[in-house]
């Protein structure tokens, strides 16, 4: 039997590192000094439930059971400003799920928690490079916002590596985590069944034009960079309008300005452009365009214009197999308050459904919001959740 007590009080010590100084999140990037504790920590909890630790070179922390099992997880690292659950919860809840399954004898269970998921180097990079999409070799050269390379960050965990982690003894993965949107808050249910994730594309783009005094240069002989990107943000609007459907999404998250002061026209703005959608042929032909403007901008504004690697996932459908595991356990645990949903977020499932079949089960957020240190959810939904996960896995390995 699974403890909700150990379950929450586990949970909460897991917070403990990187707590925010206000409210309820974290702030645990990839490979920060709070992100290796948190990974100790869960190692020793992995190991005092009976499991095998074995940390590959990416920093993913596996706790392994003896021959072929079934692997459960998610990510413990945190956006720069995260909540407490992102991620979080799924590792708990595996770990809970495990240790209960070995105390009763049960059948074998292993954790994972895998690294870089909210993309301090990319897009879920340690699930990625496990996966085998992205060989190692080449994402250590991918840079975060600061111009750190992942080779330099990984270094700093290099201690707890052991080694490569076979995905072959993994029957299937199941990844438990919070819904990060407005629909199960909304319509007062407690657990989603996932049917699929959503694609990605995320690249970086740079207008450079000239840097220039901000009193003395006329409007109109300016290179402005920054107003670059925000006739580009104005024209994303207008021309992706036919294109989009209202599951589709696009954001400019991160903006650098050089040299980013107030009395200096920028000469360099270097930002992120990323977009989301559940149909590749869609995301496909938004590149075409982002692409266009941002051309044409460039042309209009004598601005230099680079685009940095494009990082993109795929769509993905859940396994049927192990939905209906989960739809089951739903049945039982919240009879009358589930739903089968998609993901708008992205997910280590995304990346592990190349190697084995993936499900996944969500519960409510409060308010609808994630990526925030106000992301909650209710204790009671969170067990429920926990059931609902135990109950699944109980039921696929009878
Ligand atoms: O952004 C995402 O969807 C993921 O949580 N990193
Ligand atoms: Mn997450
Ligand atoms: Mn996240
Ligand atoms: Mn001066």
């Amino acid at each position: 039997m699974v403890d909700p007590e150990r379950f929450l009080a586990d949970l909460h010590t897991l917070r403990s590192f990187g707590a925010a100084e206000v409210g309820k999140g974290v702030v645990r990037p990839a490979y920060s000094e709070a992100d290796i504790a948190a990974r100790h920590w869960l190692a020793h909890q992995m190991r005092d439930a009976g499991l095998r630790v074995e940390v590959d070179a990416m920093g993913n922390v596996f706790g392994l059971a003896d021959g072929p099992s079934l692997l459960l997880g998610s990510h413990s690292d945190s956006q720069p400003e995260g909540g407490w659950l992102d991620g979080a919860l799924g590792v708990i809840a595996a770990l809970e799920v495990a240790r209960a399954t070995k105390a009763a004898g049960g059948p074998p269970v292993s954790v994972v928690s895998f690294q870089d998921e909210e993309g301090r180097f990319g897009v879920t990079t340690g699930s990625t490079v496990w996966s085998g999409l992205l060989p190692l070799e080449k994402a250590d050269g991918l840079r975060d916002h600061g111009g750190v390379t992942l080779a330099e960050a990984r270094a700093a965990m290099a201690e707890m590596v052991t080694g490569a982690v076979d995905p072959a003894q993994f029957s299937g993965f199941v990844e438990m985590h919070i819904e990060q949107g407005p629909t199960l808050d909304a319509t007062h249910e407690q657990i989603g069944v996932v049917t699929d994730i959503v694609g990605i594309r995320d690249m970086k783009i740079t207008f450079e034009g000239q840097q220039n005094h901000a009193g003395t240069t006329p409007m109109h002989l300016r290179r402005d960079a920054f107003q670059a990107v925000s006739a580009f943000n104005t024209l994303l609007e207008d021309r992706l309008r036919n294109v989009v459907t209202p599951q589709t999404v696009w954001t400019i998250g991160h903006v650098s300005l050089h040299p980013n002061a107030s009395s200096i026209v920028p000469g360099k703005a270097v930002f992120s452009m990323q977009w989301r959608d559940g149909d590749s042929d869609r995301l496909r032909r938004m590149e075409e365009i982002i692409r266009e403007i941002a051309q044409e901008v460039a042309a209009h504004r004598s601005m230099q214009l680079s685009f940095g690697p494009m990082l993109g996932l795929e769509p993905v459908h859940m396994d049927p197999k192990l939905q209906d595991a989960l739809v089951r356990a739903a049945r039982v645990h919240a009879p009358e308050t589930w739903r089968k949903m998609p993901s708008g977020a992205l997910h280590d499932a995304t990346n592990v459904s190349r190697l084995m079949p993936v499900a996944m089960l969500f519960v409510p957020s409060i308010g609808g919001v994630s990526h925030t240190f106000d992301e909650d959810t209710d204790e009671a939904d969170l067990v429920v959740g926990l059931k609902v996960l135990a109950d699944a896995v109980a039921s696929l390995a009878g």
